[in-house]
């Protein structure tokens, strides 16, 4: 008794610690078990479907062998073997029938989901249309028919389809928002675009993340689906439409020019190499991991590479005057969605 109970001392940290670490999956915008649009409900009831299923075996076949262990074990001054049993065609039928039943319970809503949710929305004309790219390490939102492009935060009305392109433009990243839906992974190349769609009810933000290791900043490859009401969604697609003015101060503005649209937009001047940052004074975050705000701007602009090492923007040479200027100039750039 003393033995056993120490065994259940030296177990019981062990359990603990499990329970805490289990008790991060509650997050409704990141949990795939806290579904928050139809695909995601979709996918989990899947997951419920094949678990209760995977229940119903192991507490039936544990019943059946705890049941034999007690009513067979060897009884005191037992020494003659038992009956050796060889083969029985009706267990055997039994124990063959019942699993392909099973398999067939879990296939039938399996298939029709997959299905389902492979349903092109492309010819749609409901549908609101996003091209994803994905790169190292960060997420380019293209709306062909809307005519712009944003990076980090995805923006969808509420309620409406989405249907997603997804390519990439360097090595394989996976597209997942796991309270929305997915993961699809992102490949290189026109020819090997992956579809789906997605779906959100509610308004709201949904975290999401690059699922394929892809580099060294790749647990920092994050984005947002923020999710708002129609009417907010069309407003934002005219602010994100509206011309952009450059910095004020004539230094700022060649500065600005020269080293940051060589790789970036805004409105419709600039390369589109890097992340369009039109609108990025209204985003929720900087490179998709830091919290919006003219320090942590100054801090990107200064120190990419210490922010996400690896990451295709190089140190660009300024003087803290500049870097300033730049840095109030970019969170001035708001589009008129709200953080
Ligand atoms: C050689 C191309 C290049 C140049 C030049 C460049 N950048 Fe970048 N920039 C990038 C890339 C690539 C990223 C995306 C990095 C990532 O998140 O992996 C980026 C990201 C950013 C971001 C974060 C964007 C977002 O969506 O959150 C800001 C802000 C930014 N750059 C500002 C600047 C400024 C200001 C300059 C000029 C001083 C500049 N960049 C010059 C390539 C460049
Ligand atoms: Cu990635």
């Amino acid at each position: 008794m003393m033995n056993r109970w120490h065994y259940v001392k030296r177990l019981l940290p062990i359990f603990a610690a499990l329970a805490i670490l289990l008790a991060g999956c509650g997050e409704p915008d990141t949990s795939t078990l806290l579904p928050q649009g139809p695909v995601a409900q979709q996918q989990y009831d899947l997951m419920k479907l094949s678990i209760s299923i995977m229940i119903g075996v192991v507490l039936i076949v544990f019943a059946l062998a705890i049941y034999v262990l007690i009513r067979f074990r060897r009884r005191p001054g037992q020494t003659d073997i038992p009956v050796q049993v060889e083969g029985n065609h009706k267990l055997e039928i039994l124990w063959t029938v019942i699993p392909i039943l099973l398999l067939v319970v879990l296939a039938i809503p399996t298939v029709r989901t997959t299905f389902n949710l492979a349903h092109d929305y492309s010819k749609d004309p409901e549908a609101i249309k996003v091209k994803v790219t994905a790169h190292q390490f960060w997420w380019e939102f293209d709306y062909p028919e809307l005519g712009i492009k944003t990076a980090q935060d995805l923006i969808i009305p509420t309620g409406k389809k989405i249907h997603i392109e997804l390519v990439s433009t360097d090595v394989l990243h996976s597209f997942w928002v796991p309270s929305l839906g997915g993961k699809m992974d992102t490949n290189v190349g026109e020819g090997n675009i992956n579809t789906m769609y997605l779906e959100a009810p509610n308004e709201g933000v949904y975290r999401g993340k690059c699922a394929e290791l892809c580099g060294a900043s790749h647990a920092y490859m994050d984005f947002k689906v923020r999710s708002v009401d129609e009417q907010s969604f069309d407003g934002w697609v005219s602010s994100m439409k509206a011309s952009v003015a450059l910095p004020a101060d004539a230094d700022i503005k060649e500065v600005f020019t020269k080293q940051c649209l060589s790789c970036h937009a805004v409105g419709d001047q600039g390369v589109q190499f890097a992340p369009n940052l039109t609108g990025i004074g209204s985003r929720e975050t900087i490179a998709g991991i830091l919290e919006n705000n003219k320090e942590n701007i100054k801090h990107w602009i200064d120190k990419p590479q210490e922010v996400k090492p690896g990451n295709l923007m190089p140190e660009v040479d300024l003087t803290e005057e500049e870097l300033d200027g730049i840095a109030e100039y970019l969170s001035g750039l708001k589009s008129s969605i709200k953080q």
